[in-house]
Order: structure tokens, then C-alpha cells, then sequence
């Protein structure tokens, strides 16, 4: 005997009531969760209700269905509103403490390589240098060929690079940055160039795969090499100090004649030797040389009129001289500790 839809209904309106009579106590988030276990759990007023669905008509079930469901959702409502109210007002009551610090979010800084890389820059702003931007793919022709290094020049396999495909590699110096500026503005020039390098080099304390050089080029009527000494002489010591030597050593590049190599003295030991310059008293920094006539030809240059030098330092180095870092591995290993120091 199916139940009357009527008996239903009451039974429906009887738990309503009951609900409303008793939120009107209630007074604590405890007491709202009290309500909605005796309301609304698996065992609660409001879903013993339910099964009275099969218990009338089956064209009377739709209105049934919708009348337990509004009862539901009303009754939910009402809770979840008194639940979040009465959480509010006791945040209030909570004591807080407005002269407490506030906490300051970390702030982030220069890498210390790029800080190092500012200054020389700004030495050389100084100086009367201006500063080009280079690519760090290149093509064959601007990192070796227009540099005087042919394809087979034995002077490539210390330049072993990332080849891209067809023509294109990642630069394995600065020195391109030479060509790209000759090839665009007539003498006199007097620029520096910053930027990353790319070798398959092994790392080791004082090498790694991707490293930073700042070329160097100047190029007008009547260079000579006291010129070049001159510059890196007073580089040296407003980059590193008034007591720091610097050493020429005889060398060898294609696109340099003469050319040579420079040292700084280790500004840590003052040349006596320690773990920084590994015991020589001095670290290696960049190669140099005068442009060689050959390059020159390359950019339509008159060898006749113009000279120039050409210097590409490593930036890590003179970071390791000037921050006391003995080995260029902590630059790239992103720790925070050693990062946050500077
Ligand atoms: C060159 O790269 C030449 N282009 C420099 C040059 C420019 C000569 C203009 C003449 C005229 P070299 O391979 O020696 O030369 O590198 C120059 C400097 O880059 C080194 O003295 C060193 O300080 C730095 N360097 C080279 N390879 C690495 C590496 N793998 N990791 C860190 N620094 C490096």
C-alpha cells in the first residue's frame, strides 16, 4: 500500500520545522557541526527521508524527489552561512598582535658573475669603450673563417663547439663580435663586448662548458701595442686594485700578430702561491694581440692606414680573483648559500 503523498509531505514539512526551531540555540561552530550530524550525516533526519521516495506512486516520485532535495540544499545552506559567520566573529575575538614585524618576502639580486660583468663594463664606459651586443649562435664563417681559422686550422680543436646544424654553432668566444662591428662601422672603433661562450670543454676548477668573456677591440691610426698594455695596465688595477701585476706571455691566435696572453697576479696570495691561482701566483685571463692584417681584409680595412688590438678576457676568472672563489663550479650551482654572499 503505497504511502499518501500527503503523510509525505507533512513528514518532510515536520523536519524542516524541527531544523528551524532548533538553529535558533545555536551559538558556536561546535554546535552548528552538533546540527548537521544529527541533520545531515548518513543517519541524519534529513536522509532517513529518502527511501520514502519508493514508497509513493511512481508519477508522484518527481514532486517527492524535489521536495527532499530542496529540503537538503536549504538546510545545507542555512549551516554552511551560520558556520561561516560564527568562524568570522571568533577570528575577531582572537587577540592580534598589529606590533608584531611583518614577514619581508626574500629579495633577489644580481648573480655575482653579471655584478662583475657590470663593473668591467663600467670601467670601460669609462675608458671611452662602447659596449656591443653579440650573438651567441653564430655561423662558421664569423667564429672561425672571417677570424682567419680555415676549416682545417689545427687552432679549431681547442675550439671544439656545439654544432646546430648547416652552418650554425653556439660561439666558442667573443671574438666574432670583431668582424660583426668592423663589418659596420668604420674606424675609429672602440668597443668591448660581453657575453657567454660555449666550449666542450671538461669542467674542472677553472673550466667550464658555458663561460663568460668581454672581447675588446680597438681599431684606428697608429695603434700600437704599448697601447694594448697600457689599457689592460689600468683595467687591471681599477678592477682589482693598485697592487695588481700584470704579466704578457708570448702566444699564438690566428686573427692576432703579434699576439700574446695575460696574467693578473693573485691578488689573495700577492703572487706567494695559494689554492686560487693553484700555487703560480698568477691566473690566466684573456688572450691579445694586435689585429692580424689578414682579418682586416675580411671587413675592407686598409692594413695601410688602420691598426688595432684585440683583447677577449674570461669574466669567471677575474670573478674567482676578486671574490676568492677557487673553483668556477659554484657559479653554476645555483646554491643560495653562496649566491646570497654577494
Ligand atoms: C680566445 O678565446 C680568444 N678569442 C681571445 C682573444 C681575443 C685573443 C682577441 C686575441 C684577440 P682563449 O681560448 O685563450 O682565447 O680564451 C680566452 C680566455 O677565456 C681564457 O684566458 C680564459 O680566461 C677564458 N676561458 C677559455 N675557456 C674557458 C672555459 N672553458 N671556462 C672558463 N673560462 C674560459
Amino acid at each position: 500500500m503505497p504511502d499518501s503523498m500527503q503523510n509525505i509531505l507533512d513528514r518532510v514539512a515536520a523536519v524542516r520545522n524541527e531544523f528551524d526551531k532548533q538553529i535558533q540555540h545555536v551559538s558556536s561552530p561546535q554546535e552548528v557541526e552538533e546540527l548537521r550530524i544529527a541533520f545531515m550525516s548518513r543517519k541524519g533526519k534529513v536522509l532517513a527521508l529518502f527511501p520514502l521516495i519508493g514508497s509513493v506512486a511512481a508519477d508522484e516520485k518527481p514532486r517527492i524527489g524535489a521536495e527532499l532535495n530542496a529540503l537538503k540544499e536549504n538546510i545545507q545552506n542555512t549551516l554552511d552561512t551560520l558556520k561561516q559567520q560564527l568562524d568570522d566573529d571568533h577570528r575577531h575575538d582572537t587577540f592580534f598582535d598589529f606590533t608584531l614585524p611583518g614577514k619581508k618576502p626574500p629579495r633577489g639580486g644580481l648573480h655575482p658573475l653579471l655584478q662583475v660583468m657590470d663593473e668591467i663594463k663600467t670601467i670601460f664606459i669609462g675608458m671611452g669603450f662602447r659596449v656591443e651586443e653579440g650573438m651567441e649562435i653564430e655561423t662558421d664563417y664569423y667564429n672561425f673563417e672571417a677570424l682567419n681559422i680555415p676549416p682545417h686550422h689545427p687552432s679549431r680543436d681547442m675550439h671544439d663547439t656545439f654544432y646546430l646544424g648547416g652552418e650554425y654553432l653556439l660561439r666558442t668566444h667573443t671574438s666574432p663580435v670583431q668582424i660583426h662591428t668592423m663589418e659596420n662601422q668604420q674606424p675609429p672603433i672602440r668597443m668591448i663586448a660581453p657575453g657567454r661562450c660555449f666550449r666542450k670543454d671538461t669542467p674542472d676548477a677553472t673550466h667550464s662548458p658555458m663561460f663568460h668573456q668581454v672581447e675588446g677591440l680597438v681599431v684606428d691610426r697608429g695603434v700600437s701595442f704599448a697601447d694594448l698594455k697600457g689599457i689592460v695596465q689600468a683595467f687591471a688595477q681599477k678592477m682589482l686594485g693598485e697592487g695588481v701585476r700584470v704579466r704578457f706571455r708570448p702566444s699564438f691566435f690566428p686573427f692576432t700578430e703579434p699576439s700574446a696572453e695575460y696574467d693578473f697576479s693573485c691578488i689573495f696570495c700577492r703572487g706567494k702561491g695559494c689554492r686560487v691561482c693553484k700555487q703560480t701566483g698568477w691566473l690566466e685571463i684573456s688572450g691579445a694581440g694586435m689585429v692580424d692584417p689578414a682579418v682586416f681584409g675580411f671587413v675592407n680595412i686598409d692594413p695601410e692606414i688602420y691598426s688595432g688590438y684585440a683583447f677577449g678576457m674570461g669574466v669567471e676568472r677575474i670573478a674567482m680573483l676578486l671574490l676568492g672563489v677557487h673553483d668556477i663550479r659554484i657559479f653554476y650551482d645555483n646554491d643560495v648559500r653562496f649566491l646570497e654572499q654577494f
